[in-house]
């Protein structure tokens, strides 16, 4: 058996003397006290693994010891009762009080032993199952944060964009509010990833996203990669008026980033296009409704020359 710390609460002092000796023989590390109070003081400073707790106490009864540690400390720690009582009602008690088990006085070794053996087996127990479950929550998190999110970008992916667009659309019909949705599009990509390679088009993708996500952290804002090279913006509550400024704020901004782009025939540097739409929805708007209006708006601003938006 592994060694517990066990801290050791009995009132009497040839019994406590006694007992911890035995303890300390099974190879135990024992801190013996005499009341209550000294226990309930003594407690966080040891950091038992075990408590042996005398029931019958002048000032302060094993079981009100026990009800007040678990309350202070809800990180269980096992408590075995100490008596020299065996009415089955007092056992049953002690054991409503809190207490993982009961030996009545005087204390058989053998029985002793045993009884702490059980206890360390729960006690082990517990703590692996404590270890799996955090774990499990660990990856839980992890994978649920996966599921919304575009691997290369860390923005909102497409699929977490579906369901909270979804969800504004119908929120902003019920409450009679503004919604926008901008739509974004790097320019002349293609002539990018040919010329720098795919890698630094990676890259040139990953600082766009980032400016997103920058710029759209507040609640209620949403920036989420659409697909390829194309992002999408969410605005909630927000009319036309701030949308323009927005998409103006945008387009700054990626301009401030001056990605070389020397194939660009629009500009020396990485630039994009924006499509806008703000309209207080009726609800019954579907996502690729409002996906191919606002890609259309998107293709007007490619028309009309790249490094710009259209509302
Ligand atoms: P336009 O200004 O009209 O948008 O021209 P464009 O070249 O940007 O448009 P096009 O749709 O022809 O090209 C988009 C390019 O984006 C093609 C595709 O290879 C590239 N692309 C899409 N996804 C990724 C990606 O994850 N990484 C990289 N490096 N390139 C991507
Ligand atoms: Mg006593
Ligand atoms: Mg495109
Ligand atoms: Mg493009």
């Amino acid at each position: 058996m592994e060694a517990m710390r066990i801290l050791l609460v009995d009132d009497v002092h040839l019994e406590r003397m006694q007992l911890a000796m035995r303890l300390q023989r099974l190879g135990h590390v024992v801190e013996a006290v005499a009341s209550g109070q000294d226990a309930i003081e003594k407690y966080p400073l040891f950091d038992p693994d075990l408590l042996l707790l005398d029931v019958s106490m002048p000032d302060m009864s094993g079981t009100e010891v026990a009800e007040q540690i678990r309350i202070k400390h809800p990180d269980w720690v096992p408590i075995i009762f100490l008596s020299g009582h065996d009415e089955p009602e007092m056992i049953a008690k002690a054991i409503d009080m809190g207490g993982d088990d009961y030996i009545v006085k005087p204390v058989n070794n053998i029985v002793l032993a045993a009884k702490l053996k059980a206890m360390q087996r729960i006690a082990y127990m517990r703590h692996q199952l404590k270890d799996t479950t955090k774990s499990l929550e660990l990856a839980n998190e992890k994978l649920s944060q996966q599921v919304n999110e575009d691997g290369l970008t860390k923005l909102a992916n497409r699929r977490y964009l579906d369901t909270k667009l979804t969800e504004f659309i119908s929120w902003h019909g019920r409450n009679n509010f503004p919604l926008t949705l901008i739509m974004l599009d790097v320019d002349h990509f293609k002539l990018f990833n040919d010329h720098y390679g795919h890698i630094e088009g990676d890259r040139c993708l990953q600082m766009v996203a980032a400016e997103l996500k920058k710029s759209f952290s507040r609640a209620g804002e949403l920036a989420a990669r659409y697909g390829g090279e194309e992002f999408v913006v969410v605005l909630s509550n927000c009319d036309k008026t701030r949308a323009v400024r927005e998409c103006e704020r945008l387009k700054q901004c990626i301009q401030k980033l001056e990605i070389p782009h020397s194939k660009s025939t629009t500009a020396e540097i990485v630039t994009v296009s924006q499509g806008m739409v703000s309209w207080v929805p009726t609800g019954l708007e579907t996502v690729d409704n409002m996906y191919q209006i606002v890609d259309r708006v998107l293709y007007k601003a490619k028309e009309q020359g790249r490094n710009r938006f259209v509302a």
